[in-house]
């Protein structure tokens, strides 16, 4: 049996592009989470709060702040017993 714990505090700004076309994406690795949803619905707010940073995703008051698909990294811890 592991446990895997995702380090959502460790996480940094990877790379970002206006569609996938034109993305320099990651090697295939691990695992993806992906944050999608109407604009001005907190997408950004959310990802600062579980990451615990302030300023790791842009967020304002005017819809339409995220205008570029954005990729961070993070690392996952296993434990084994
Ligand atoms: N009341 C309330 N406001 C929130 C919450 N989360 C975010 N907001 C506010 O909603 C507004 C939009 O937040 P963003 O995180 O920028 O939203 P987004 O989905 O990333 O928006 P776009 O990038 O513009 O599409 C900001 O003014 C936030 O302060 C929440 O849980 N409650
Ligand atoms: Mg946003």
């Amino acid at each position: 049996m592991s446990d895997l714990k995702i380090n959502f505090e460790a996480a940094t700004f990877l790379t970002s592009a206006p569609d996938i076309s034109h993305m320099h994406m990651p090697a295939d690795l691990g695992y993806e989470i992906a944050f999608a949803g109407r604009s001005n619905a907190g997408k950004s707010s959310a990802l600062n709060t579980i990451t615990r940073q302030k300023t790791l995703a842009r967020t304002s008051k005017t819809p339409g702040r995220t205008q570029l698909i954005n990729i961070f990294f993070t690392r996952c811890t296993a434990s084994f017993d």
